[in-house]
């Protein structure tokens, strides 16, 4: 591969730099991706038109030269195919079309077991390899279990997520069956997407932090723990995007050689002394500094590199793109990264 950067420090090989992708670096902020998105009538049929998906997966790498795409998809890809639906309403995210009362709720739900609902997503990863075959790492993701719980036990998005909490302590059985499926759902689909050709993994749990620590080791780590563990059996990088949650990292860093994905609320040096030397960190650029003047983004960039403190570091924000920042300000970023040395 022409540059395998990201793969050889998810692996805690020595690289020459530092590599550098951007959570949300697909659609939201590129006219481009408002171009071809105002072509269909939602996002939901944006996701059923791999051309179209597959085009705003390579829009990054040509707009910024990162050393990675990440194939456009979502995470609620996994309820919908369970047999839970969602509308994405605009300004308002997404709306669930059922709702989850009782334990029958959750054993009338699929585990994903064939490829009807994920072969957008496949035929997406099937037609951006064919351009990047070569050249550059693909990135798959889907959703940590406690995430795609919260959103479908509240049935949209929340701040505090109290109905899904509250669901673990009225219904714990309950609670669990439904995140075993999400689980053996998730392990399901994250395999087809390296089947067909993703070569590094990330896992995103948005709402990780919601949890305190009690619950997140009950109700969160140990479905994570599954996941991780039966896609590593792919022998594929796995990255495990926290928010939020101080204590997780020293739950991850139990895992053999996970990635862990930090957001900004996390002091580098200080995750680097929970996770230890050897493991390879992902962030963390406050994503609101993108706002800041030139000059603010750079030394603030190389400041959070340092901060780090050894290679086994892969650039990133602590969140995804806000869909107002000037990509002439992510561009100032990735560059940045990419002529730091240690
Ligand atoms: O029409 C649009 O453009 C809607 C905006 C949008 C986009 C561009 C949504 C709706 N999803 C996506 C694509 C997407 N989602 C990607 C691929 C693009 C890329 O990352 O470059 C990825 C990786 C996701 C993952 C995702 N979806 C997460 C985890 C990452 C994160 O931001 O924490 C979450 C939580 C979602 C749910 C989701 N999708 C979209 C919305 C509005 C929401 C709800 C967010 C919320 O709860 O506030």
């Amino acid at each position: 591969m022409r540059n395998d950067l990201l793969l050889r420090a998810a692996l805690g090989e020595p690289t020459d730099r530092v590599p550098v992708w951007m959570m949300r670096q697909a659609g939201r902020v590129l006219p481009q991706y408002r171009k071809i998105r105002a072509g269909v009538k939602d996002f939901k049929e944006f996701l059923a038109h791999p051309e179209l998906t597959a085009e705003a997966t390579l829009q990054p790498v040509s707009e910024w030269d990162v050393d990675a795409a990440i194939i456009f998809s979502d995470i609620l890809v996994i309820p919908e195919a369970m047999g839970f639906p969602f509308e994405m309403v605009e300004n308002t995210g997404p709306i669930f079309t059922k709702k989850i009362n009782t334990i029958n709720d959750i054993k009338a739900l699929n585990i994903v077991s064939d490829e009807t609902f994920i072969n957008p997503t496949l035929e997406t990863i099937r037609l951006v390899k064919k351009e990047i075959t070569g050249q550059l790492p693909l990135i798959g993701f889907c959703g940590a279990p406690w995430t795609i719980f919260a959103y479908m036990l509240e049935g949209k998005s929340g701040k505090d997520f109290s109905r899904a909490r509250r669901f673990l302590l009225d219904e714990p059985e309950a609670a669990q069956l439904l995140l075993e499926k999400i689980t053996q759902s998730s392990i399901y689909y994250l395999k087809q997407q390296i089947k067909n050709g993703a070569d590094i993994i990330q896992i995103f749990d948005t709402w990780a932090g919601i949890l305190g620590y009690s619950l997140f080791k009950q109700y969160s780590f140990p479905y994570l723990q599954k996941l991780f563990l039966a896609i590593a059996e792919m022998e594929v990088p796995i990255i495990i995007f926290l928010r939020g949650c101080p204590y997780g990292i020293r739950s991850l860093s139990l895992l053999p050689k996970a990635v862990i994905g930090l957001d900004w609320m996390q002091i580098p040096a200080e995750a680097r002394a929970l996770a230890g030397p050897n493991l390879t960190l992902q962030g963390n650029l406050d994503p609101s500094l993108l706002y800041a003047s030139e000059e603010r983004i750079r030394s603030e960039t190389l400041s959070m590199l340092k901060d780090f403190g050894s290679l086994h570091t892969i650039a990133n924000l602590g969140h995804g793109l806000y869909p107002d920042i000037d990509k002439e300000k992510a561009r100032i970023f990735v560059d940045t990264v990419k002529s730091f040395r240690f």
